[in-house]
């Protein structure tokens, strides 16, 4: 086994691990990131789904660290396809010299504190074993791909595709039978497109979702100027915003519950035609602590839905009932509803009439067999904890991280954990991470966790964890804050709810990305109160 001894071993290459390699060296650190693909991207090396885009949009969603690679990179939709965000995030990798310091196809099994030498030992899968004072998880929020348990899987003659580990070859679906399960945001942005190609879609739906229109389009060259001649306002915006947006339509300044239909019902439809995220998340101050404010803005929804969709069967199937709106994320709809007026689209709802097995040829429901030649698992993410917990990580007293967090995860500001000394996680379980334009948040944490690895070069310092009481108070204080709101109630996967026998906990923090930073700053103000520095 070679050893090889670094300042930092930073785990993924996505937007989390390229930003942090780049940072530590600007500070005259030495790092070496990990990343079990082949090549950068993260969320977007994997998700190769047909369709897949983010739901940001693509000016917002990009680094603001460097002001001549936002000034240069153009954009060419209002959200970004997920070639175009993988070739700008290549083009990162390029731009800034980062390859030379990733090893690619390596996965990080294990990290063990060794606290005689006050380091960090990481062992990879290819037999590797690195030394470092810091380790650094950016390891995403959504990298886990949770494959159901379905009884008969295996049996299935078909090919399988995960959205989340989609053939780089791509998938032609012509004169197919094609199931899918799952109605979450990944089958809401690929099922149109493989409608188009395959003989028959089956959309296997357990739990509706909200959908909002995307309106996307090709972005002018004069939106391009504009954007880019007020970055450093937007990027402001974003600092300022609940959901580290810049382009977040302002929040409606009078409750939901107390405009007039007439008044409610034009401001819907401004926030309808200007769709996203954007348009309605945030939109009035008790969409998520009132159900009624909620079910105002559901009732819009679900007459939308019934405009939409020529079937009032399949219209009535589609809306959500289960759960209130925005305690799940948003889906952004680029010809979704549009797809069950298709003859070859069917919806069944395996709420009411459940998938008993999957059969070499087909899915078998409680009511009948239906057909296909290829299956498609849109079936989400073990979010947040699932690809660290993947990970052997061992403290203070041989305490691995997963024991520690069996209960549901402890952090403090989703950043450390108590026992787990100089091992940061970007985004982790506690942050708002999730909730918010993630590269917003993504962001922050590196540079917060720079700022943490200069104050101890200065002082000279070896350790740095937080106090286990201020742990402690930090996901009270997390729990709290989601209890005043309708989010716990919903079996979403913010709550672990999709994963069976994962503990149901919030996993993001809700109190918003400028509250949260200025908690962040604060304790940095006071000599990083809440941690111990030795
Ligand atoms: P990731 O991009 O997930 O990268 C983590 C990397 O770590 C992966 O490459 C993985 O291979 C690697 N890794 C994990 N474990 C190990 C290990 N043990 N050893 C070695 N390598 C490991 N967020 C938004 O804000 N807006 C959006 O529009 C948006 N769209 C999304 C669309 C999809 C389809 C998905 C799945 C997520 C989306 N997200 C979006 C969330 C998205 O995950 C983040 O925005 C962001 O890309 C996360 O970057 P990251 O670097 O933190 O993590
Ligand atoms: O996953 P999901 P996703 N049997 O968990 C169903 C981001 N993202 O990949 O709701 C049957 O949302 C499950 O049913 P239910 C975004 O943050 C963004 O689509 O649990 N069905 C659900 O319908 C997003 O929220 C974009 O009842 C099963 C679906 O599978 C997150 O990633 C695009 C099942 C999973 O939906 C995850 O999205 C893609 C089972 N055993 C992703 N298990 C953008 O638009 C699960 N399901 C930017």
């Amino acid at each position: 086994m070679a050893e090889r001894e670094f300042d930092a071993i930073v785990v993924g290459a996505g937007f989390s691990g390229l930003y942090m390699l780049h940072k530590l060296r600007g500070l005259g650190f030495t790092a070496k990131v990990i990343e079990a693909a082949d090549d950068v991207g993260g969320t977007w090396y994997w998700n190769r789904y047909p369709g897949a885009r983010c739901d940001i949009e693509s000016y917002d969603y990009s680094y603001s660290f460097d002001e001549d690679l936002q000034q240069e990179w153009a954009w060419s939709e209002r959200y970004a396809p997920q070639p175009e965000i993988l070739r700008y995030l290549q083009h990162v990798a390029e731009r800034f010299d980062l390859r030379r310091d990733i090893q690619f196809e390596t996965r990080v099994e294990r990290a063990v504190w060794n606290d005689d030498a006050k380091r960090w030992t990481i062992e990879t899968d290819r037999g590797d074993s690195f030394s470092a004072r810091f380790c650094i998880m950016g390891t995403g929020c959504l990298s886990s791909f949770n494959r159901p348990d379905i009884p008969g899987l295996d049996d299935f003659a078909g090919p399988v595709y995960l959205t989340g580990q989609w053939p780089h070859e791509g998938v032609d679906f012509t004169g197919q039978r094609v199931a899918v399960i799952g109605t979450g945001s990944s089958s809401v942005q690929s099922t149109p497109i493989i409608a188009k190609q395959a003989e028959r879609l089956t959309i296997f739906q357990r739990t509706p979702n909200y959908v909002v229109p995307a309106h996307n389009y090709a972005i002018p060259p004069e939106e391009e100027q504009a954007i880019k001649a007020n970055y450093a306002q937007l990027r402001a915006t974003a600092r300022e915003s609940a959901v580290g947006s810049g382009r977040i339509l302002p929040r409606t300044p009078v409750l939901a519950t107390k405009l007039d239909e007439e008044t409610f019902r034009a401001d819907m439809e401004r926030r309808y035609a200007v769709g996203g995220l954007i348009g309605f998340t945030g939109a009035y101050a008790d969409i998520t602590v009132d159900p009624a404010a909620a079910e105002r803005m559901e009732a819009f929804i679900a007459e939308k839905i019934r405009e939409g969709v020529d079937d009032p069967e399949t219209a009535e199937k589609l809306i959500p009932r289960s759960h209130h709106i925005m305690t799940k994320r948003l889906c952004v709809d680029i010809g979704y509803y549009e797809n069950f007026n298709r003859d070859n689209v069917e919806l069944v709802d395996i709420k009411t009439t459940p998938i008993e097995r999957i059969e070499a040829h087909g899915l078998r429901t409680s009511e009948r067999f239906y057909e296909a030649d290829a299956l498609v698992l849109a079936t989400g993410f073990d979010a947040m904890t699932g690809s660290l917990e993947r990970i052997e990580i061992r403290g203070k007293g041989n305490q691995t991280l997963a024991e520690k967090w069996a209960a549901g995860p402890i952090t403090f500001l989703g950043l450390m954990s108590a026992g787990f000394p100089n091992l940061f996680l970007v985004t982790g379980p506690g942050s708002p991470s999730v909730l918010t334009n993630m590269v917003s948040s993504i962001e922050q944490h590196v540079d917060y966790i720079a700022d943490v690895m200069v104050m101890m070069r200065d002082r000279g310092a070896q350790e740095f964890e937080p106090l286990p009481a201020c742990e402690l108070a930090w996901v009270e204080h997390n729990n709290s804050v989601a209890a005043t709101t309708t989010l716990p109630d919903a079996n979403s996967w913010y709550m672990g709810a999709n994963i069976p026998g994962k503990p149901r906990v919030m996993l993001p923090y809700f109190g918003g990305f400028p509250a949260y930073r200025n908690i962040c700053d604060e304790i940095a103000s006071e000599c990083y109160s809440g941690f111990s520095i030795d």
